[in-house]
């Protein structure tokens, strides 16, 4: 397929260049938003390009990095790529590279984890400083100059309005089908002029099918045929299989005592192979008639939507496996039916989580006694990806779940610790820790009931006696007030690892 018939708007053809010629017009210092959200619909040619040319100006001697922000994660052409290459001064609001984790740890980066839906505000609030170049994928771009979303949303509402200029990737295996998938929402005003947010379904559309392009802004179109990320997930393993067990079980219990609707309410469930395997087994389970309010659209929720389990599902980014990728191109005239693309400020609204009151399943790292939950840094310190989705969903859910195996590095590591080592979400934002051992409801427990709790139904046998000693010292001790702690023992599991490999005794 030629250009000509994606790029429908004539004055755009005469912008055509390569990518390498894109990228010499974005500056050293420029803040560039570029589309992307966890490996979907982010620029594939320009940001090689632009490592490329970093990497040239850093030999002759020439600094240049660029702020970089996206919606979320995207791949190792655009993250990894800069990374390598050193060209990335400040990266918001989420990523999952191995290159960029690097950096950051090491301090060569800056990186400003974020709440996923605080992204395109703070932009428009002036909170982050200016917006130079929008980089974005598109699938196509219609005569009129609107333009066809790719597989994700993510922040390119804002970037499109918020940057002086505009570079559009048009990627030829996007599929121009769909369009009419996306939904976007252009009724967000600052304060104080902002109105309700009108969606009271999660598969409502309450606006436009494409994005809206000023078309004096954009500077360069760079033609690509290149697919996304599309990871593989892992088939559920016992683990993954155990916790997703638990869930279901304790999902059915509260239908059973009429505090969820059978049916259930909106689901959103986070990245990973545990997220997958949950919707693995809600695909298997007993409920029907389902409905996804969430941000990434993975295998497991095409799954279910193929099924019928699921009716609709509203995200902003879909991220799918080579085979389900494939599926979903060849049945997308019956997921458009099924699934809405939003942009992430709207995905991710706590005003629309909490009033369509979604039950937001994620991954962590750790949670310690009391319900605080760690899903960010290794041993407190090393950043592995960012706080993503999660603390939207689990602040202002109907039903917030942290779910992780009960031990970590072939079991040297407990994930259930006295004082996690960083906190993303507090006690206050968790209602319900599980682990392949089982699952504590936290609901209505004072902190000493929660640890009992915790401990008893999710810490791995092998850590119990542990964690019950650490409770009844902490208890018995000076600390032992509302949220007993020996404050000068509360990390020394992480400092055992350490020091010795394992937490351990
Ligand atoms: O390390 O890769 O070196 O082996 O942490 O652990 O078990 O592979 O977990 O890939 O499911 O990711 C929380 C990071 C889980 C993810 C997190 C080590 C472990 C391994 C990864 P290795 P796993 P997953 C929606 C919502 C935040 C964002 C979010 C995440 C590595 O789910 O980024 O929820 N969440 N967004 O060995 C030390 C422990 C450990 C540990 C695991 N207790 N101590 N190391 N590891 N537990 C999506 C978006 O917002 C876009």
């Amino acid at each position: 397929m030629s250009l000509a018939d994606r790029v429908l708007h004539p004055a755009l053809l005469e912008r055509v260049m390569s990518a390498d010629e894109a990228a010499a017009l974005i500056p050293a210092g420029a803040n560039v938003g570029m589309s992307g959200f966890t490996g979907a619909g982010y620029p594939k040619a320009v940001p090689l390009a632009l490592a490329r040319r970093i990497e040239q100006q850093h030999a002759a001697g020439k600094p240049f990095k660029i702020g970089l922000w996206t919606g979320a994660s995207t791949a190792p052409e655009l993250d990894g790529a800069l990374a390598k290459v050193g060209g990335i001064e400040m990266r918001m609001p989420y990523q999952s590279d191995p290159a960029c984790r690097e950096r950051i740890n090491a301090g060569t980066m800056q990186y400003m984890d974020i709440h996923l839906s605080h992204m395109a505000q703070f932009v428009w609030f002036g909170f982050l400083g200016h917006l130079d170049v929008a980089l974005i994928e598109v699938a196509g771009v219609l005569p009129d100059g609107q333009l066809i979303p790719s597989s994700s949303v993510g922040n390119n509402k804002t970037w499109l309005e918020q940057a002086d200029k505009i570079i559009l990737e048009v990627n030829d295996l996007q599929s121009l089908a769909l369009a009419g998938m996306h939904d976007i929402y252009y009724g967000t005003e600052r304060p104080p002029h902002r109105k309700p947010i009108p969606l009271t379904e999660p598969n409502e559309r309450i606006g436009d099918p494409y994005l809206r392009c000023d078309m004096s802004k954009v500077i360069a179109v760079v033609h690509t045929s290149q697919s996304d990320r599309n990871s593989s997930f892992a088939a559920p393993d016992a683990v993954s299989s155990q916790i997703a067990g638990h869930i279901i079980e304790f999902m059915q219990h509260e239908v059973k005592r009429g505090r969820l609707p059978a049916n259930l309410l909106p689901l959103q469930s986070g990245v990973g192979n545990i997220a997958n395997a949950v919707l693995d087994g809600l695909n298997q389970g007993p409920f029907d008639n389902l409905s996804a309010f969430t941000e990434v659209l993975q295998d497991g929720m095409l799954d279910m939507l193929r099924s019928g389990k699921l009716s609709s599902a509203s995200a902003t980014a879909l991220s799918l496996s080579p085979p389900a990728l494939e599926e979903f191109t060849r049945n997308i005239d019956f997921y458009r039916q099924r699934i809405v693309l939003r942009p992430q400020e709207i995905s991710n609204h706590p005003e629309l989580i909490r009033r369509l009151g979604v039950i937001a399943m994620n991954a962590m790292i750790e949670a310690d006694i009391y319900g605080n939950v760690n899903s960010t840094h290794i041993m407190g310190t090393s950043i592995m990806n960012g706080i993503g989705g999660s603390g939207d969903f689990a602040r202002n859910g109907y039903l917030s779940f942290f779910m992780t195996p009960s031990v970590a590095k072939g079991g040297a590591i407990s994930c259930i610790v006295p004082m996690v080592s960083h906190v993303d979400h507090t006690e206050h934002d968790v209602q319900v820790i599980v682990t392949e051992q089982g699952l504590a409801d936290l609901r209505g427990h004072s902190p000493t009931q929660r640890a009992k709790l915790i401990i008893d139904r999710c810490a791995h046998p092998d850590f119990r006696p542990m964690l019950r000693d650490y409770l009844a010292r902490a208890e018995a001790g000076p600390g032992g007030r509302h949220t007993p702690h020996l404050l000068n023992e509360a990390l020394s599991w992480h400092q055992r690892f350490v020091d010795t490999g394992t937490m351990r005794a």
